[in-house]
C-alpha cells in the first residue's frame, strides 16, 4: 500500500542498506568536521589495536585485538569528537555566562570541546573561572569532611571509567564511609545484574565472539546493533551468510537488522550489495516480551508432546531447579493473553518455537529494549528461562549475550562500584587496608536523584557522565542539581550537569582514552573488560588535548588526600604506577590472578564464568528458573484503554547517550532534528492524526504532570500501541518512580502515555 504524504521537512524515507558506502562518507564528515586530517587515520587505526587504546564507542569485543583494523562508523564518532581540535579555552568560559550557556542545546556545549583547565563556578560573575587543582582539590576535601553523614554524598560513575580509576573511586568513597555509587549502569543493564545471578549465578553474559562461529540460531530481542554496536554487525553479517537463522523481536523496523553492507567485503562494496540480517522480524509490542517469550515457550512445550527432543530433559533434571512450576505456569497462561500482550499472533510465536526446537546451539542477545521495563529483570530472567530449556549454556555456539553499554560498565562493576557490595567483598577491603568499609547499602541512581530532590543528599561527584540528563524528569533532575551545596564533575567536555551549578561547582578535566598517560616519567596502561568479560590493555596515544590536564586515578587520588588526611592508602604511589593499582585489584576481587602479567598478553584474559563450565554459583548451586505470573509487565495501568500508548525513548544514530554528534538519525529517515514521534498508520489514524500534524504528549503514570509540547508526529512502521521519541530530549516524560521495583532501572521503553493534537 502506498499512501501519499505531506512532505515533512527533514524526513525522508532511507531505503539504502545499512553501513557501507553511506558509513564510510558519515565517518569522513566526522572526521573533517572534528581532526586534522592527517592526524585521524593514525588514531583511527590505533582503535582496539593490541598496542592501541579501547574504542571508547561500545563494549562489543574484537577478534582477539588482532584483527585488521575493524571500521566503525559509530566508534569513529566517539573517537574524533574526543580527539577533536576544539577547546573550551577560559576566554570563552569568561565571555560566557553559565545563564548564557544552559541555553545551548546539548550538542552545542560539547561541539564547543575539549576542556582545558580545572575550574571552579563564580557566582559573582557567573562564570566557570579556572582554579589550580590543589585549591579544588582543598575545597572539596573541606566541604566532605564538613558533611554531617558520609551518606549525604552521592558518588556517580559512568560507564567509559577504566577499571583503575573506577577502582580508586569506590576505594576512596568507601574509606570515606559511603556505598552511595550511583553509576550509569542502574539505568542500563542492572536488570541483567539482579536477574541473571538468580538464573545462572553472575550478572554476566556467557558467551564469547568465537560463539557466534559455531552457533545454529541468534535471536535479537530490544537493540539496535547497526547504530549501537556497530561492530556486532560484522558478526551478524557472517552468520547470516553462514545460512544462521537470525530472529528479531523488535516493534520498531530498525534498518541495520533487515539489511546491511560490510564494509570489509570488497564484493558487497564494489557491487552496492547488501546481505539480509533478520531471517524473521516480529514487532513486538513495547513492553510485549514478557508475553512473546511466555508464548514461544508455551508453544516449545506443546512441540515436546509429539518430539520429546526439543526439551533437553536431561540437562534440566541435573542441573536445574524450579522447571514443573515454571512449566505448569506456562500451560495455565491462556493464548489470548500472550497475544493481546505481545502484539503478535499465536502462529508467529510458534514459528519461532520451531526454530529454536530445531537448533543444537543458541544465542539470545539482548539491550535495552528488555532491560528498561517495568519488568526488566523478569524479562532477563525469561530469556535464561528459554535458554534453560534446551540446555544452552555451556556448549559451544550458545549463551546469552547482553549488550552491555558504555565500553568498560561491566568492569566498573567488577572492580566495586555497587551500592550492595558483598560481605566478602568488604571484608577483603578491610583486610588489606585496614579501614572498616560502610556495611549498608547505599544509594542507587534513581535513590541518588530522590534524595537530592529530598534535600537528604548534599554532594554529588560524578566519575564522567551528564547524570542530571541521563535521569527521568528533567523537570525535578535540573532542579536538583542546584540545590546540592557541592557538585564536582570529572569530565572531558562541557555539558548540562557541569552547568546547573550548585551552591559550589568545580569541573574537572581529564585526560581521554586516546591520550597519552604519563606518570613519574612512565607511559601508562588502563585495563577495560568488555561485553565478553575479555579484560584487556588500552594505551592511549595522543598528545593531551591541554598540558593541565590529568588522568582519572591521579584527580581521584587528589581529593581522596585532600578528603582523608590519615588515609591508610598511598595514594601518590598507586597514581605513580598503574601497575600497583592492579595489584590492589587482585588482592581484593576474585578472578584477577596475576593481572599485571596477563594483561601484557595481546588480548589478555577473561573473567571466570561458571556458567559456562556448567558450574551455578546461585543460592542452590543450580540453575533456577522463574515463574511469572500473568503477561502484563505493568500491572499497575489497569485499563490501558484505546488511549494510552507506550512510549519507547531512543538513541539516534548520530548520538553517544547524551552526546549529539549530529541531528541526523539517517537509518530512520530523521535528518536536522530529533523533535518527532514515531507512530504507526493504525494509530494515527484512530487518533485522527496525519503525517506532519503537531502533537502534545502527556505521561499517563505520574503524579507530576509530565509533558512535551509542539513535537511533530511521524507515520513509522512501529508496532501499533508504541511510539517512539528521542533521549534525552523525551526524559521530561518519563516518571523517576515509575521503575523496575527489583532493579531500580527506570522504564525508559515503555511509559504510557496520552497523545492529542496541539492546540493551534
Ligand atoms: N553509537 C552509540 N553507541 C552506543 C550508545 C549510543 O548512544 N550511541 N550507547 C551505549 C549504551 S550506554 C548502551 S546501554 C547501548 C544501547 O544499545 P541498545 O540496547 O541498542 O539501545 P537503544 O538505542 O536504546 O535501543 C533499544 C532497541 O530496543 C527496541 N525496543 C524498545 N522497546 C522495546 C521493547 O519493549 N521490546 C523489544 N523487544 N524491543 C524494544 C528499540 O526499538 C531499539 O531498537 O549502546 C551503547 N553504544
Ligand atoms: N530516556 C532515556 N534515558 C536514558 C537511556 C535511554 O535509553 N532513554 N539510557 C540510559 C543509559 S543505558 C545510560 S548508560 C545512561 C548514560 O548516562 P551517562 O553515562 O551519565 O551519560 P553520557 O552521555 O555517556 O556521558 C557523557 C559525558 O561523559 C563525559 N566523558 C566522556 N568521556 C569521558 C572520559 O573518558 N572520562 C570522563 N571522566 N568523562 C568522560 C563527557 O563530559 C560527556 O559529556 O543514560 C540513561 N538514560
Ligand atoms: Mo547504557
Amino acid at each position: 500500500m502506498t499512501i501519499n504524504r505531506r512532505e515533512v521537512p527533514g524526513i525522508r524515507p532511507y531505503d539504502a542498506p545499512a553501513g557501507g558506502w553511506g558509513a564510510l562518507r558519515a565517518t569522513a564528515v566526522a572526521v573533517r568536521t572534528q581532526m586534522d586530517t592527517l592526524e585521524a587515520p593514525i588514531t583511527l587505526l590505533r582503535t582496539n589495536q593490541p598496542t592501541g587504546f579501547d574504542c571508547p564507542g561500545c563494549a562489543w569485543p574484537d577478534k582477539e585485538h588482532r584483527s585488521t583494523f575493524q571500521f566503525c562508523e559509530n566508534g569513529a564518532k566517539a573517537v574524533t569528537w574526543e580527539a577533536t581540535n576544539k577547546r573550551v579555552t577560559a576566554e570563552f568560559l569568561s565571555q560566557n555566562t553559565v545563564t548564557s550557556l544552559l541555553e545551548k542545546t546539548d550538542y552545542e556545549l560539547e561541539n564547543y570541546g575539549r576542556l582545558t583547565q580545572p575550574l571552579a563556578y563564580d557566582r559573582k560573575t557567573d562564570t566557570l573561572r579556572p582554579v589550580t587543582w590543589e585549591a579544588a582539590f582543598e575545597r572539596i576535601g573541606t566541604v566532605l569532611r564538613a558533611l554531617p553523614s558520609p551518606d549525604q554524598a552521592e558518588f556517580y560513575t559512568s560507564g567509559r571509567a577504566s577499571n583503575e580509576a573506577a577502582y580508586l573511586f569506590q576505594l576512596f568513597a568507601r574509606e570515606y564511609g559511603t556505598n552511595n555509587f550511583p553509576d550509569c549502569s542502574n539505568m542500563c543493564h542492572e536488570a541483567t545484574s539482579v536477574g541473571l545471578p538468580q538464573s545462572i549465578g553472575i550478572g554476566k553474559g556467557t558467551v564469547s565472539l568465537e560463539d557466534f562461529d559455531h552457533t545454529e540460531l541468534i535471536i535479537s530481542i530490544g537493540h539496535n546493533p547497526g547504530t549501537n554496536h556497530p561492530r556486532m554487525m560484522g558478526t551478524l553479517h557472517e552468520a547470516s551468510r553462514r545460512g544462521v537463522p537470525i530472529i528479531v523481536l523488535n516493534p520498531l523496523r530498525e534498518r541495520a537488522l533487515e539489511r546491511f553492507t560490510d564494509l570489509q567485503n570488497m564484493v558487497e562494496m564494489a557491487t552496492y550489495g547488501s546481505t539480509r540480517i533478520a531471517s524473521s522480524y516480529y514487532q513486538v509490542k513495547s513492553g510485549g516480551d514478557t508475553a512473546a517469550l511466555k508464548g514461544i515457550m508455551k508453544a516449545l512445550l506443546a512441540l515436546e508432546q509429539t518430539d520429546p527432543k526439543v526439551v533437553d530433559r536431561d540437562f534440566i533434571a541435573e542441573h536445574t531447579l524450579g522447571f514443573t512450576e515454571f512449566a505448569q505456569n506456562l500451560i495455565d497462561t491462556p493464548w489470548e493473553s500472550i497475544e493481546q500482550e505481545s502484539g503478535l499472533l499465536r502462529s508467529d510465536l510458534e514459528q519461532v518455537a520451531s526454530a529454536y526446537a530445531k537448533s543444537n546451539a543458541t544465542i539470545v542477545s539482548y539491550g535495552m529494549g528488555v532491560t528498561q521495563h517495568n519488568k526488566g529483570t523478569s524479562n532477563v530472567r525469561l530469556i535464561a528461562d528459554l535458554l534453560l530449556m534446551k540446555g544452552n549454556f555451556g556448549k559451544p555456539g550458545a549463551g546469552i549475550c547482553p549488550l552491555r553499554g558504555h565500553s568498560n560498565v561491566q568492569g566498573n562493576r567488577t572492580v566495586g562500584i555497587t551500592e550492595k557490595p558483598s560481605e566478602a567483598f568488604l571484608q577483603n577491603l578491610e583486610q588489606v587496608y585496614g579501614f572498616i568499609p560502610p556495611k549498608a547499602h547505599g544509594h542507587d541512581a534513581v535513590q541518588a536523584m530522590q534524595a537530592m530532590i529530598d534535600g537528604t543528599s548534599k554532594v554529588l561527584i560524578c566519575l564522567g557522565g551528564n547524570f542530571a540528563v541521563a535521569l527521568p524528569d528533567s523537570g525535578q533532575s535540573f532542579q536538583a542539581m542546584q540545590q546540592l551545596d557541592l557538585s564536582v564533575h570529572i569530565g572531558t567536555k562541557l555539558n548540562r550537569s557541569h552547568l546547573l551549578v550548585a551552591k559550589e561547582t568545580f569541573v574537572l578535566p581529564c585526560l581521554g582514552r586516546t591520550e597519552l598517560d604519563i606518570q613519574a616519567g612512565e607511559h601508562q596502561s588502563v585495563t577495560v573488560e568488555d561485553s565478553m568479560s575479555m579484560v584487556h590493555a588500552s594505551s592511549g596515544k595522543l598528545k593531551p588535548a591541554s598540558e593541565h590536564l590529568r588522568s582519572e586515578p591521579a584527580i581521584i587520588a587528589g581529593m581522596a588526600e585532600a578528603t582523608l588526611p590519615e588515609s591508610k592508602i598511598q595514594w601518590q604511589y598507586l597514581v605513580s604506577h598503574y601497575d600497583a593499582i592492579r595489584d590492589l585489584i587482585e588482592k581484593t576481587i576474585p578472578g584477577f590472578d596475576n593481572y599485571n602479567q596477563r594483561i601484557r598478553v595481546p588480548g589478555g584474559f577473561r573473567m571466570p564464568l561458571p556458567p559456562t563450565e556448567r558450574k551455578w554459583p546461585t543460592k542452590t548451586g543450580k540453575a533456577m528458573f522463574s515463574v511469572f505470573e500473568g503477561v502484563r509487565e505493568d500491572a499497575a495501568v489497569k485499563d490501558e484503554g484505546d488511549h494510552i500508548l507506550r512510549l519507547i525513548t531512543l538513541r539516534s544514530h548520530d548520538q553517544y547517550n547524551t552526546t549529539v554528534y549530529a541531528l541526523n538519525d539517517r537509518y530512520r529517515g530523521v535528518f536536522g532534528r530529533k523533535d518527532v514521534l514515531f507512530m504507526n498508520d493504525i494509530d494515527l489514524d484512530r487518533l485522527g492524526l496525519e503525517h506532519g500534524d503537531l502533537v502534545d504528549i502527556e505521561t499517563a503514570v505520574s503524579d507530576r504532570k509530565l509533558r512535551m509540547t509542539g513535537i511533530t508526529v511521524i507515520a513509522y512502521d512501529i508496532a501499533p500501541g508504541s511510539v517512539g521519541a528521542y533521549y534525552p530530549e523525551a526524559n521530561v516524560l518519563v516518571p523517576l518512580d515509575y521503575i523496575d521495583k527489583e532493579s531500580g532501572t527506570p522504564s525508559y521503553k515503555s511509559v504510557p502515555v496520552m497523545v492529542k493534537r496541539s492546540a493551534e
